[in-house]
């Protein structure tokens, strides 16, 4: 079975705090995305899939009106009354809990539960444990009361505790591609009507590497808002020009051109960069669907450069990992991924050549920044799903 040692610790832990086995067990993955980034918030098409990568959670449901969470990673727990208000606390990991308990409560009587939960997604590093949190325990809580949510919703009432008890502005893509991820298959994902469609993640002789960087980002501090932000106002001096326009998708690079002077340097590289990210998503798939992987490589590094000069949301370290692969025969495409300001760059490499690469990337990286690089050959996995839902033991 697929995470059988993270499950298996889990339970462990589970039962050494509680006395008892989990009566449920959860997975649920972090995720990558190939290109369509910082469009998801400006309606514009994403391409992720979720990885092998996961949060489990433990669950047992009680029927006391007392809930126990207990971070086995973290070494933390946190315990509250199921009828008690539920506010942000200045607990980040606690507030992805309450954002979506305060949103699942409003309408639906539960009672108190038991969870203790862990991770093998790398925090901080663009692979989006906040969004596996958030949505696994909105899925269990689905499951273990019958809420009667659709996976929509779920990805929705994720999106929501973000913006709610974590304050971070985020678009649908990462909660979307947690719950929605298919087993080899990336999910073309219109972030306008949250219409998809899965297409096969086969890439021939071609494979994906994560190379992490092992800066941390958080998105409150880096200024993701500040970019959500700007390009809300670089579409409204847009929307004034063009009045037709109901979004960024109706938006062509020569109609940002033609008002550069108004929109200013700023909303203007901005806006340029959304506009070029959209139509790349499009090329991208074609791309896919002709086997065209040279082309999708050179949309992904093509995508890197928009992220880091016009977007400016990348940094020195992820520049330099997809700098030393650039010119190497044996990566077809490299580019920052997920929000920016550090985490992993993924890359399409060609299968035999991985462990040269990831040699190479190491050894210059560790030169260059004395950082010991991270690397991480993922596979494309179910989205978030019930591991076990008995008293049975694993
Ligand atoms: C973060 C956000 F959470 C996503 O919604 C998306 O905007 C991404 O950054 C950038 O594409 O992961």
């Amino acid at each position: 079975m697929k995470n059988d040692s993270l499950v298996q610790s889990v339970s462990n832990a589970f039962k050494a705090y509680f006395e008892e086995d989990p009566a449920h067990i959860f997975l649920s993955p972090g995720r990558i995305n190939i290109i369509g980034e910082h469009v998801d918030y400006n309606d514009g098409f994403v391409l992720p899939a979720a990885i092998d990568k996961y949060i489990c959670f433990a669950i047992t449901t009680n029927t006391s009106k007392i809930c126990t969470i207990v971070a086995k990673d973290l070494e933390d727990e946190v315990k509250f009354n199921i009828s008690d208000e539920t506010v942000p606390t200045d607990r980040m990991w606690v507030n992805f809990f309450y954002g979506v308990l305060a949103q699942l409560k409003e309408k639906n009587p539960l009672s108190g539960f038991n969870i203790v939960f862990s991770s093998n997604i790398p925090i901080g590093a663009g692979l989006s444990s906040s969004a596996a949190l958030e949505c696994g325990f909105a899925f269990a809580l689905n499951e273990l009361y019958n809420l009667e949510l659709t996976k929509k919703d779920i990805a929705l009432i994720g999106q929501k505790a973000e913006h709610t008890f974590v304050g971070v502005n985020c678009g649908i893509m990462d909660q979307f591609a947690s719950v929605f991820g298919k087993e080899n298959h990336v999910v073309l994902l219109d972030c306008n009507t949250m219409d998809y469609e899965y297409y096969k993640a086969d890439f021939k002789d071609y494979t994906i590497l994560l190379l992490d960087s092992k800066v941390k980002h958080t998105h409150l501090t880096s200024g993701y808002n500040d970019r959500r932000r700007e390009v809300e106002e670089g579409f409204a001096i847009l929307k004034k020009q063009y009045p037709m326009i109901t979004s960024f998708r109706d938006v062509s690079e020569y109609m940002v051109t033609a008002i550069e002077d108004k929109l200013g340097p700023l909303s203007f590289k901005r806006c340029l960069f959304v506009v070029k990210e959209i139509k790349r998503v499009k090329d991208a798939v074609d791309a896919i669907e002709a086997n065209d992987f040279e082309k999708l490589g050179a949309l992904m590094f093509e995508t890197h450069h928009g992220l880091s000069e016009d977007y400016e949301v990348s940094c020195e370290e992820i520049d330099f990992l997809v700098s030393l692969v650039e010119n190497d025969g044996n990566v077809i495409g490299s580019r920052m991924m997920g929000g920016g300001f550090g985490g992993c760059s993924i890359n399409l490499v060609k299968k035999e050549a991985v462990d040269v690469i990831i040699k190479k990337a190491s050894t210059l990286y560790k030169e260059k920044f004395n950082i010991a690089l991270e690397a991480y050959k993922i596979a494309i996995s179910e989205g978030t799903s019930i591991y076990k839902d008995e008293h049975a033991k694993i």
